[in-house]
């Protein structure tokens, strides 16, 4: 890989979300041609023994604890933020002051006020930038916009989405410390919310455009959970569950449930479009396949109705999005494949001079629905989002 440009990276976090990107960095090159390397070039975290150990096992040149000193090395072209999402907004800000390229974990900030700094900050730099809403490159998800767009679903209607998760049912889950500051508002500015429902969100404007106005019910089951870093039994303030309605700007309806509570689903993640002239409908447990019922055809007729049917296409074949770059048709690939693609749009930019979507200006778009929803949770109002049309 001589004859490819360097991208020297420099990491910090490394957690779940760590290791997935590692692993996306690791992989790029070996399955698309592309005229960009990542290079592992440092790993940062606040615990050396840890960080140590995780850039041993990723292969990262070089370690630091303190991630002021990686954003202002020379040897760094691109920071990765995969620490909570309290810190997102200070390590973008001053990576994108030192010049170096960000691609962010999502949810892209808190709050909307931290998210608007950070555009800012991004667009006066004038830095390449992406946030990681990796749903969007699961192969039958990019066939399902390729056929909106194309014109195959019609006039939309309906657009509903689940994210449902259990592993917070228990009250002995502590709020705060690895893995669960997602329960700590501090830490995380919201619940499920800014964890799984931002992912709907962000897919959902993707493909059926922007939500104008949400009406939001949220709970917080579990009231008090003793808190990692004080020790001490503390209220929780994140939402547990959400369900929300919307208006998108076409005019359809949207429906989209999340929580960390329902019994025996570890990551049932749904869509589902229906239009005029067909729908499409997704279940992450099947990430493999997009269901497809077409009700006019592209060339404008109606399918004779008494073969008409739900078909479940089998997302693998070389002309589907990204599996060129893979096995051979009828080999399925996964989640981690998603960051893999992820990468690659991120690197076809740079390489073509385009913006890899989501950037930090369209991921802001999602905190604003985000943060309609907590605030109409909270108001049992309809809110509007002001996304930008
Ligand atoms: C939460 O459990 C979580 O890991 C999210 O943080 C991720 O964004 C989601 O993809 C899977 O669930």
């Amino acid at each position: 890989m001589a004859d490819k440009k360097k991208l020297n990276l420099g990491m910090i976090g490394y957690g779940f979300m760590g290791r997935a990107h590692s692993n996306a960095y690791r992989k790029v090159n070996n399955f698309f041609d592309l005229a960009h390397e990542p290079v592992l070039k440092a790993a940062c975290g606040r615990n050396q023994d840890n960080v140590q150990a995780f850039a041993d096992t990723w292969g990262y040149e070089s370690v630091e604890t303190d991630w002021r000193k990686l954003v202002e090395r020379d040897d760094i072209d691109a920071i990765d933020i995969c620490v909570p999402n309290d810190l997102h907004k200070d390590i973008a800000i001053a990576a994108a002051e030192n010049g170096k390229m960000i691609l962010c974990e999502k949810p892209l900030a808190r709050t909307v006020a931290e998210a608007e700094e950070m555009v800012e900050a991004i667009e006066k730099a004038g830095v390449p930038n992406m946030v990681w809403y990796n749903y969007r490159r699961v192969p039958s998800i990019t066939l399902a916009k390729q056929l909106i767009d194309e014109g195959r679903i019609g006039k939309p209607y309906h657009y509903r989405a689940w994210f449902l998760q259990d592993w917070t049912i228990a009250e002995d889950v502590p709020q705060g410390g690895a893995g669960t500051w997602r329960l700590d508002v501090e830490a995380a500015g919201s619940g499920v919310t800014g964890d799984l429902l931002a992912h709907n969100i962000d897919t959902a404007m993707w493909l059926n455009g922007p939500i104008t106005s949400v009406s939001a019910l949220t709970e917080t089951f579990v009231k008090e959970r003793m808190h990692a870093e004080s020790g001490k039994v503390e209220p929780v303030s994140i939402d547990d569950a959400c369900i929300f309605m919307a208006r998108f700007a076409n005019g359809s309806l949207g429906s989209f449930e999340s929580t960390r509570y329902a019994r025996g689903h570890k990551a049932l993640k749904t869509l589902e479009l229906n239009g005029a002239d067909g729908s499409v409908s997704f279940d992450l447990h099947e990430l493999e396949y997009l269901n497809f019922f077409e009700y006019r055809s592209p060339a404008g007729d109606k399918v004779d109705s008494h073969v008409a049917g739900w078909r479940k296409i089998h997302v693998t074949n070389g002309e589907h999005p990204y599996m060129g770059n893979w096995w051979v048709p009828g080999l399925i690939i996964g989640y981690e494949h998603s960051f893999v693609h992820a990468v690659a749009d991120f690197l076809t930019g740079l390489e073509k001079g385009e913006v890899a979507q989501p950037d930090f200006r369209n991921a802001l778009q999602t905190q604003k629905v985000c943060e309609a929803i907590i605030e109409s949770g909270k108001s049992g109002q309809w809110v509007d989002t002001g996304v930008e049309l």
